[in-house]
């Protein structure tokens, strides 16, 4: 029997370059295009753009259950930005300005996320991208990226504090332009992860847990409700619930932890940058910071991964862990958002590590050989 292609090569459309949507579709343009009235960009701005965000608000049903009350709790699945993470939205709008200032070259010291973003956005503008990364603590997928994007990646004998330290220096020596998240642009464009929510909610959520290492992106998001709260667009704004893990947890402690250390390699941070921004958010909007145990973190990322369908990475994991270890706390019939900052292919060393399950191998293929491992 052959079988018959669905089409025919002569029926292949080649013009696919064109783009010619259906009338009552509108295809996303990015999110500086998307939400340019409440970013500081200008028509002299040019846009450097891989069509980020828009990510799925994805509902939890077995976390809703485990959590109980009538709660409902949705993910931020941001894992599917272009490079695989919410740094996209950071990013897209730090090169544009970047460019826009004359920049031929970015920096940034890095947990391996904002790295691949930096390296994608960059290399796109025509910039050289150099990346300064703590040695061995990188996960594979976010190595692989920074590389073949074509960053020049400088591996430091220290942490991440290290090396944000350095890159800061050199800035301020040097022509290169600094693109972690002390760049005020980073922020702005990471608060269209709010905007995006409530544009799908229709309001803001009652809590919004997120897993916090340099503090970044629990400050954007907090600026994000606050300019559509101020905008009318939701009457509330929500608990900002951060979660750190137990090894690297300088706002639970309240002081600067010097030797951090988490199988969450991406959150493996002592000395926050945005310190003051995120405590104001947690303070301002009555939210907390709490600390998750790697073990915590590691349930979350494998009952997302086997009950909801939704790959993230181990830091992502965090928010869920939060959520479910204060869950008492969480008011009857309301709505949580967990953002899922990272895709789960970025580490998939420690996916295999510390999946249940393993590949059954050395089975010859003969149907009562398979079938009988199957249990059949
Ligand atoms: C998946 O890439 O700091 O609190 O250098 O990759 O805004 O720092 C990454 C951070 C959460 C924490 N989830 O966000 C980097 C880096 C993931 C991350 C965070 C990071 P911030």
């Amino acid at each position: 029997m052959t079988v018959q292609p669905l089409t025919s090569p002569s029926s292949v459309s080649h013009a696919a370059t064109v783009i010619t949507p259906s009338s009552d579709v509108k295809p996303w343009a990015g999110l500086i295009e998307t939400y340019r009235p409440y970013l500081p960009v200008s028509e002299k701005t040019p846009v450097v753009t891989l069509l980020e965000g828009n990510t799925p608000l994805i509902p939890v049903p077995y976390i809703s259950q485990q959590v109980g009350k009538g709660v409902k709790v949705f993910v931020k699945y941001d894992g599917l930005n272009p490079t695989g993470s919410f740094k996209d939205r950071g990013m897209t709008m730090a090169i544009s300005k970047a460019k826009e200032d004359g920049a031929k070259a970015v920096i940034c010291a890095s947990t391996g996320n904002t790295s691949a973003a930096a390296a994608a956005y960059a290399r796109r503008a025509g910039m050289r991208a150099f990346v300064i990364i703590p040695d061995g603590y990188v996960a594979l997928g976010k190595l692989a990226q920074a590389l073949l994007y074509g960053a020049e990646v400088i591996a430091v004998e220290g942490n991440f504090d290290d090396a944000l330290t350095v890159v800061k220096q050199m800035a301020e020596n040097y022509p290169v332009t600094l693109v972690n998240s002390v760049n005020p642009y980073r922020l702005e464009g990471q608060k269209t992860a709010a905007f995006e929510v409530v544009d799908v909610l229709g309001n803001a959520p009652d809590w919004l847990c997120i897993p916090v290492g340099n503090a970044g992106n629990i400050s954007a998001y907090w600026m994000g409700f606050c300019q559509y709260h101020s905008l009318g667009k939701t009457d509330k704004l929500p608990k900002m619930m951060g979660f750190q893990a137990a090894g690297a947890a300088p706002f639970i402690a309240g002081q600067p932890v010097a030797k951090p250390e988490t199988l969450a390699t991406a959150i493996r941070i002592g000395n926050p940058a945005n310190w003051d921004k995120a405590w104001g958010a947690k303070d301002a909007s009555q939210g907390e910071f709490n600390a998750v145990t790697d073990e915590e973190i590691l349930k979350a990322y494998r009952l997302l991964a086997a009950h909801e369908g939704v790959f993230c990475e181990p830091a992502s994991a965090a928010s869920v862990a939060g959520l479910l270890k204060v869950k008492e706390q969480v008011p009857a019939e309301s709505t949580v958002v967990c953002v899922l900052t990272g895709n789960g292919l970025k580490d998939p060393d420690c996916a295999i590590e510390h999946s249940n399950n393993q590949v059954i191998s050395g089975i010859q293929p003969e149907l009562s050989k398979v079938a009988q491992v199957m249990g059949f």
